[in-house]
């Protein structure tokens, strides 16, 4: 398999199926789009029939947009465990994911990633609504799950990879979760997204980009 992905100090879509690739221990070869310049479109062009990243490319498959990447391979690799087992653990990750990759616009155009970045930033008030959202679904599904594990509905899942980069933002835009209605278990899960192994190898390779 190929994934085909863009900077990885900017590319949030791409780091997600990169997240989960990595988590499943999948064997994959990554492509790397330079984003933001004059022949980005050209580069992606013969390599995401969309013409945006990321991609997975399996054999003569090629599979575009995050949130399909992360279904096909969960279909591929039932016994990866992407998605909980449990119905409703499942059925409320894919609530959270799917809120994730349709939502929050407001935040993602003011606050796009950038893991170099640390700044204090004075959100709109789209934005701040946007953030006491993502607070309050943090806050009720870590509540349930929490005697299962540290991420969002016990253990690691594709709505984590969704999540991850939304933890990036509030820590490089200053955005203490606390002014947004978090009691402690927001701002724990946002850390715990942070410290996984695979995220830290994402950012390091972020930090040696020019
Ligand atoms: N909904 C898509 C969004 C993909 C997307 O917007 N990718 C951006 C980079 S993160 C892109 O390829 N932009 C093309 C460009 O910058 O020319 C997904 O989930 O994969």
């Amino acid at each position: 398999m190929r994934l085909v992905i863009g900077n990885k100090n900017w590319s949030t879509w791409s780091l997600r199926p990169w997240l989960v690739l990595k988590r499943m221990g999948a064997s994959f070869e990554e492509v790397t789009v330079q984003l933001r310049r004059e022949e980005t479109p050209a580069d992606i062009a013969p390599l995401s029939p969309s013409g945006k990243v990321p991609a997975l490319i399996d054999d003569d498959l090629t599979i575009w947009d995050s949130l399909a990447i992360c279904e096909y391979l969960a279909d591929k690799f039932p016994k990866a465990g992407l998605w909980p087992a449990d119905l409703a653990a499942r059925g409320l990750a894919r609530a959270a994911s799917a809120e994730m990759h349709s939502g929050f616009p407001s935040l993602r155009g003011e606050c796009p990633m950038d893991l170099k970045l640390r700044t204090k930033a004075d959100l709109t008030e789209a934005t701040m609504t946007d953030v006491r959202r993502i607070v309050r679904l943090w806050s009720d599904l870590r509540a349930r799950f929490e005697g299962q594990g540290p991420f969002l509905v016990g253990q690691w899942s594709i709505a984590d990879a969704y999540f991850t980069p939304v933890a990036t933002r509030f820590r490089s835009y200053g955005i203490a979760l606390s002014d947004y209605g978090d009691t402690g278990a927001a701002g724990r899960y946002a850390e715990a997204l942070l410290a996984t192994p695979e995220f830290r190898v994402w950012e390091e390779a972020a930090r040696a980009e020019p």
